[in-house]
């Protein structure tokens, strides 16, 4: 577990911006600790990402409390999702590094709604 100070807020971190409510976002669920909200680039309908209210850059910066609060806010995402858009299955996946398709660099957790013959590559 990282012993590292946890930052609560990371100048022009854009997911910290919509954490804090000072951008724009659809939000899908939130609580205490994590905020799900959906994807302004969606490959699929439904696209969500679940982001840690407390700034950490990837997987290798993250605690892993607060990956565990990504997880099980990405679950109920999942379930809300199958719930409403009744697709045929779900991608749960996060990116660290720019070898990886990290784009933002504050945690997150994509929740991708799928169906058959979508052919998606995420
Ligand atoms: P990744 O490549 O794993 O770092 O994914 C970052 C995702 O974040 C990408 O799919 C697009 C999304 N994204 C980037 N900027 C914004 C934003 O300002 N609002 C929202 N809702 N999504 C964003």
């Amino acid at each position: 577990m990282s012993t590292a100070v946890p930052r609560v807020r990371e100048s022009d971190c854009v997911f910290c911006e919509i954490v804090g409510g000072r951008a724009p976002s659809y939000r899908v669920l939130e609580d205490v600790h994590a905020v799900a909200f959906l994807n302004i680039r969606p490959a699929a309908p439904g696209h969500t990402l679940v982001v840690p209210r407390v700034h950490a850059r990837d997987m290798w910066e993250i605690s892993e409390v607060s990956h565990g609060h990504v997880a099980a806010m990405a679950h109920r995402v999942a379930a809300l999702l199958n719930a409403t858009l009744a697709p045929d299955g779900v991608n749960v996946k996060h990116n660290t590094g720019e070898a990886a398709g990290q784009d933002v660099f504050h945690f997150h957790a994509h929740v991708v709604p799928r169906w058959h013959g979508d052919n998606l590559r995420l």
